[in-house]
């Protein structure tokens, strides 16, 4: 049986990424590699403000990247609070295959990247300087949620039938100096069972990881949820534990094993970018739950 690769990226500004991964994956490349040099690309992009070069910065005026890969045979790979290298993405990888470990933290995570060839390179661009010290002059008291949120996760299914999943961030504009967020948290960010589906989240970190909200989707879809009911569940359950309509935004996407998928989000404004056979790229705008 012929397998129809798909690739999904959460956010409009996830199409290049997409259409990146899109074209290696109908090259049958393996969906590890796609997912890998798909969020590359947003972390190049000083334009995109919260992932990777140019991200808003913490309350310190440091910009500081988390990120996650998990590949088709539950390996995992994760990096906090890393400075000053540009593909945080790249190095969760090479802690995945060569450290021995999952997860790495600030300096000792920086030491890694350097000692394994990363190069040191400064990632604040003029404009997250110039943001940053508007912030302490109390000029800008927040960012818009719309542009708060823009992680990009990008899951993969490719022409071998295996999927992947990575996620990569520069976490919430002025974020206290150490906080980490979902994004390298395994099962929270992202979550990959190559038997069953993957999914990935982005919006209001310490919400998807007291709700481990990627794993909870992956574990519904196990047991029969469909990708899109399993995203809503996932958003229920975060919902439910507020009182108040919730202001802050969470949105998830959602793969199966047999290429069919899903996305929900809290409020509106959440789009995604999907490639598979019917679809070359196309942005899909979620309507808010809550709403
Ligand atoms: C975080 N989930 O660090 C991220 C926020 C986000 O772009 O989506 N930022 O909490």
């Amino acid at each position: 049986m012929s397998i129809h690769p798909v690739v999904i990226s959460t956010w409009k500004h996830g199409l290049q990424a997409n259409k990146c991964a899109s074209n290696l994956i109908s090259k049958k490349a393996l969906a590890l590699d796609v997912v890998e040099e798909g969020v590359r690309i947003t972390e190049s992009d000083p334009n995109v403000r919260t992932v990777g070069y140019g991200g808003y910065t913490d309350s310190l005026g440091n910009v500081t990247l988390d990120a996650s890969i998990m590949d088709h045979k539950n390996n995992a790979g994760s990096v906090a609070c890393l400075k000053n290298i540009k593909h945080p993405i790249s190095v969760a990888r090479k802690i995945m295959e060569e450290s021995g470990h999952v997860m790495l933290a600030g300096s000792g995570a920086y030491n890694f990247a350097i000692e394994h060839g990363f190069k040191n390179e400064d990632i604040l661009t003029e404009q997250s300087q110039k943001d940053f010290l508007k912030w302490k002059k109390g000029e800008i008291e927040s960012i818009p949620s719309d542009q708060n949120h823009d992680t990009v996760t990008q899951l993969a299914l490719d022409m071998h039938g295996n999927l992947a999943g990575a996620c990569t961030t520069s976490g919430l504009a002025y974020k206290l100096n150490g906080r980490v967020g979902d994004s390298p948290i395994i099962g929270s960010g992202l979550f990959v069972d190559n038997n069953i589906g993957a999914a990935g989240a982005t919006g209001s970190g310490e919400e998807i990881i007291k709700s481990v909200g990627s794993f909870l989707i992956v574990e519904l879809m196990n047991q029969g949820y469909s990708p899109f009911k399993a995203c809503e569940e996932s958003i229920n359950r975060i919902i439910k534990k507020h009182k108040e309509k919730t202001k802050f935004q969470v949105a998830f996407i959602a793969l199966r094993k047999d290429g069919k998928f899903g996305a929900a989000a809290i409020n509106d404004g959440f789009s995604y970018i999907l490639y598979n056979k019917a679809t070359d790229n196309a942005i899909f705008n979620i309507k808010g739950m809550s709403e």
